[in-house]
């Protein structure tokens, strides 16, 4: 573990190579795709507490596609066990400790033929609440699992090496992540070589490490092959006031009886469940201007 560490610390990102097997990808393929039919059942995007489907009607594809899905857990119990699979723990611990959260918990797909299927340059430390974690370079860690091949067609993730050390840039903070790709200029205006940018390629089962201030983005899945990746960050107890557990004591927690605060802050005052019609793609911006 020690190698990742080193890496995630210096170059800001670090590949586990095999991270899950063959038969827990297997499995977590299958969950994938039903969480995926589950997601679109819904006409638009539907939010019940912490679980969310982003649902979008596509206009390249001219069909509906469900592009994140967060906390399935709550719906899913392979999924609220494997989010705290031991495996996590080994990895995490000589980062983090043994008292560990869960702020993040989300599928991504890129369906193949849909436009929006991009991600702007970014810094993850912008969707946290900053009053409620601190520490947030060294006490976080996100974790990406790859779980169909990452290839630079289908839009692998792509990390600017030591990003990570220049503090929060401000990239993408003018609006929507997923409207578009960032301009070189907008990476050369914040002092970074889009030039340096590594394109992430990994084979199912291996995960992608990266911190909160690791700038991060990716390009639209141009291939015919969908891109799946589920997303786990993991926070030190100590420094969050947000999360879910997953490790307490070094022992694996499952979910409790009520949600707690993790990204929607709106959780206590807008529970849900209710629809959010889509309002920020290209399409929708013209339609309700004119
Ligand atoms: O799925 C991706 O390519 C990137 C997603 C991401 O960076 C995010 O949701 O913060
Ligand atoms: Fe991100």
């Amino acid at each position: 573990m020690q190698q990742y560490i080193e890496q995630l610390h210096s170059e800001g990102y670090a590949i586990v190579r095999g991270f899950f097997g063959a038969e827990d990808m297997a499995r977590i393929r299958a969950e994938t795709d039903r969480t995926y039919a589950q997601g679109l059942r819904h006409h638009a995007t539907y939010r019940d507490h912490n679980l969310l489907f982003e649902v979008l009607n596509d206009p390249k594809a001219q069909r509906r596609v469900v592009l994140q899905a967060h906390w399935m857990s709550w719906i899913n119990p392979y999924l609220e066990a494997m989010r705290r699979d031991p495996r996590y723990l080994a990895l995490l611990q000589p980062l983090l400790g043994a008292d560990i959260k869960q702020i993040t918990h989300q599928i991504h797909w890129k369906p193949p033929g849909a436009k929006y299927t991009y991600y702007r340059y970014h810094q993850d430390a912008r969707f946290r609440n900053s009053e409620a974690v601190h520490n947030l370079l060294h006490g976080t860690v996100t974790c990406g699992l790859a779980i169909d091949p990452q290839t630079q067609a289908n839009g692998a993730l792509r990390i600017i090496p030591r990003s990570h050390l220049r503090g929060y840039l401000g990239l993408s903070d003018d609006g929507a992540i997923m409207t578009g790709q960032t301009p070189d200029e907008d990476l050369v205006r914040v002092g970074l070589d889009p030039a340096t940018a590594v394109t992430c390629e990994m084979q199912p089962g291996d995960l992608l490490l990266w911190t909160l201030y690791t700038v991060h983005g990716s390009q639209p899945n141009t291939s015919a092959m969908d891109r799946r990746f589920m997303i786990n960050s993991y926070v030190r107890a100590a420094d969050s006031a947000r999360g879910e557990w997953a490790f307490r004591g070094g022992v694996s927690t499952p979910l409790g009886p009520e949600p707690q605060l993790c990204k929607y802050e709106a959780l206590y005052e807008r529970p849900g469940p209710f629809y959010i019609e889509e309002d920020w793609t290209e399409e929708s911006r013209a339609a309700a201007q004119r």
